[in-house]
């Protein structure tokens, strides 16, 4: 038996190190790096899912083509030829843009970038733009800060605040629980703002539930608190804040009061909540992608930035605005010949399914890699439909999920621990070298490799001679010398990223215009409509014009799985999480079946009781396939939030019907 280190590659906040036991060519167990400082020793149950993965039954290993509705195998040879034909087809009648490649984080795998390459290669496609993920917040941060740095979590053993804005590190980010317990430890007081009372709340000294998509308001309300009693840093504020006059007007209008109807939070928790964050410097506040899933997610986020500015928490040991960082930026050479690339043209990832049908030229093959969009885009019937049109359709992925049955040709991709990589990501702040632990299963390809081939078939093989560890060693040119960031040195453990900063902004020089904090952005205002933060009521959620659905759908991310790569088979219906006195309400009991509606579609599911819920919500994770009786993205909307072209998945409201069989 041999021990192994590798690098989870799922796109979590925690990036862990892992230790594969490996027997006879077989992967026997996998376990967290008892020596990284963040992994300590133990992985979650997504991380443990990844071994069972590599062995699955309905792990599919070879080539499939679907002929008559049903899907027969057919060579790699063959599978390239007509893959090809239809590429060199498409571009010949319509031009490279006749191409959709459609690809998200379903790994953190840096080769897995070489489907890039090739499709710039191959002359501009059409690809998503904007976020599915984190877009919002991260436009938010670029007008307020002038890009998004994130501290290390090690620092908070300095703060002595903390507030969990909307994250929930109990199911998204199990490693950080022992950072905020032995902050708590030094005395630390922790804060969780989420609709839901989630297991981390039970962590908390203090939870405040807020309306869904009202946390712009609740910044504002603390912030009108701090301003009038005079309780914000002046000295950090007159030397690193452009806007403070204007965004000072603004916070007038949220009194407790006001604030206190928009969001459903007591006036006099806001006014305590602000006092605590004000007084008790230093305060670090981490942010959740989930708050921002709203028509005015950008908002919320400018908003609770420009807090951690007027209280002087920017730049500080303890402090921070954390959301995600971008110290690994241009840190690589550039593999994916991103300056080849020729034309092209983008959709903003919430209007695909709308705006897809009506492309000129016409989308007539579509490539599908690292991701599920049929499961995983918002109003999912409506990308779904737009994906059928397309003449062609090739997916490549481990198993047949929504949208490898929606595609023509199913191609079977390695998974991380058949084929070497270079792992790194916006959260963590390590960087870690994945090695090839076992033969790849049946006849399943790395991607990089199916790329280089396909490149080859269609005359482009100049362009990816390497091999997978040439690739990673010219990635890594830049940091070698300069850092002494090396592949030797990464395969013995992972490595701090070098441009990660203990605290961010400890320079306090931003990169906006002004050079300071602009809680005043004029690039804002030209492309918002806004200056300062600001609160405008979610669209859907906030709609006072939507009668029939009275309840709010929060969709948020499941604990045992990434999205949706690692289904469920135990439970068909996906679980409708209530609280018992909303199931009684609609005459509803644990384990009946319920339809949940939104304005765009339905869904069967089984009642699940839940406390930890207000009574005007109901709660579905997300990630359940459509064709094992989930897709909850049916129901959620898709439309362009305020900013970042993200995704306002939670930003949905539905109604209740107890399903009655005829
Ligand atoms: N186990 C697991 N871990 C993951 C993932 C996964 O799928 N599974 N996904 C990874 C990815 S890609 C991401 S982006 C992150 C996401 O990490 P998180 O942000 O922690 O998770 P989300 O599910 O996006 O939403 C977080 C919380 O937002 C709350 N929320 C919803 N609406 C509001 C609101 O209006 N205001 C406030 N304050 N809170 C609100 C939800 O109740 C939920 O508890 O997790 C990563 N880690
Ligand atoms: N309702 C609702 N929907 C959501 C969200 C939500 O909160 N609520 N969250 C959104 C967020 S934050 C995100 S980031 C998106 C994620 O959206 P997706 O990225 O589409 O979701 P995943 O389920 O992770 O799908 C990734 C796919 O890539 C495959 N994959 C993994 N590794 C590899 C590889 O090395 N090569 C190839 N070719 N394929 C690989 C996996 O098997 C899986 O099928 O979902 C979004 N959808
Ligand atoms: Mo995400």
């Amino acid at each position: 038996m041999a021990e192994h280190r590798t690098v989870c590659p799922l796109n979590c906040f925690d990036l862990c190190s892992m230790l594969v036991q490996v027997e006879q060519g077989r992967i026997t167990a996998v376990g967290g790096d008892p020596e990284h400082p963040v992994t300590g020793g133990f992985i979650c149950p997504k991380g443990k899912a990844m071994a069972e993965r590599l062995y699955s039954p309905d792990r599919v290993t070879s080539p499939l083509f679907k002929r008559e509705g049903g899907w027969e195998r057919i060579s790699w040879e063959a599978a390239y030829e007509v893959w090809a034909e239809k590429l060199a087809a498409a571009k010949e009648q319509y031009g490279s843009e006749a191409v959709l490649h459609h690809f998200d984080y379903g790994s953190n795998g840096l080769l897995r970038n070489l489907d890039r390459r090739f499709f710039n290669l191959f002359g501009g496609v059409t690809v998503p733009s904007g976020s599915l993920c984190w877009g919002s917040g991260i436009s938010a941060q670029r007008y307020d800060f002038g890009g998004y740095y994130t501290h290390s979590w090690s620092d908070l053993i300095n703060s002595r605040v903390i507030i969990l804005w909307g994250r929930d590190p109990a199911v998204t980010s199990l490693h950080l629980l022992p950072f905020l317990r032995a902050a708590k430890e030094k005395g630390a007081e922790l804060v969780v703002v989420n609709p839901v009372k989630t297991k981390t709340a039970d962590l908390a000294d203090r939870y405040i539930s807020v309306r869904p998509g009202t946390d712009g308001a609740l910044a504002l309300g603390l912030a009108h608190v701090i301003l009038a009693e005079r309780l914000l840093d002046l000295d950090f504020v007159h030397n690193n804040v452009h806007g403070f006059a204007e965004y000072a007007t603004a916070v007038k209008e949220y009194s407790p009061a006001t604030v206190s109807s928009i969001t459903g939070v007591d006036a006099k928790e806001i006014e305590d909540l602000a006092r605590l964050y004000a007084r008790r410097r230093p305060g670090a506040i981490l942010f959740g992608p989930g708050m921002q899933r709203y028509a005015n997610g950008g908002q919320s986020v400018r908003a609770v930035d420009a807090l951690t500015a007027v209280t002087g928490n920017i730049g500080v040991a303890g402090g921070g605005a954390n959301y995600a960082h971008q110290y690994n930026k241009g840190l690589f050479k550039d593999i994916t010949a991103a300056d080849k690339a020729a034309g092209g043209r983008s959709i903003p990832f919430p209007l695909m399914g709308r705006l897809m049908p009506q492309l000129d030229p016409p989308l007539k093959v579509a490539v599908v890699t690292r991701s599920n969009p049929v499961c995983q885009h918002p109003d999912s019937g409506s990308f779904a439909r737009a994906f059928h049109l397309i003449d062609f359709k090739v997916t490549i992925d481990f198993c047949l999920n929504d949208t490898a049955e929606a595609s023509d040709l199913f191609l079977p991709c390695t998974t991380i621990f058949e084929e070497e990589d270079l792992l790194s990501s916006s959260w963590s702040e390590y960087l870690g070298y994945a090695p090839k632990l076992v033969e790849p299963q049946g006849e399943a390809k790395p991607d990089p490799v199916i790329f280089s081939e396909l490149a080859a078939v269609m005359g482009l093989g100049d362009y990816f001679t390497n091999s997978s560890r040439q690739w990673i060693e010219e990635a890594l040119e830049p940091v070698r010398e300069k850092y002494g960031i090396t592949l030797e040195r990464l395969e013995e453990g992972m490595l701090k990223t070098p441009l990660a900063q203990e605290v961010a902004w400890s320079d306090r020089k931003f990169s906006t215009p002004s050079g300071k904090i602009e809680l005043f952005s004029e690039r804002a205002l030209q492309e918002t409509g806004w200056g300062t933060a600001c609160y405008a009521a979610p669209r859907e959620s906030g709609s006072t014009t939507l009668p029939g659905y009275p309840l709010y759908l929060l969709t948020p991310h499941p604990a045992r799985s990434l999205h949706s790569q690692f289904p469920s088979d135990s439970e068909n219906y996906p679980p409708a999480e209530i609280l018992a006195d909303t199931a009684a309400a609609y005459n509803l009991r644990e384990g009946d079946l319920v339809i949940v509606e939104s304005p765009r579609g339905q869904l069967l599911c089984r009642v699940k009781l839940n406390p930890r819920l207000r009574d005007d919500t109901v709660l579905i994770e997300e990630g359940q396939w459509l064709k094992s009786g989930g897709g909850v993205n049916l129901l959620t909307p898709a439309f362009l939030p305020d900013m970042g072209a993200g995704v306002p998945y939670y930003d949905c409201r539905c109604l209740l019907r107890k399903y009655l069989p005829d």
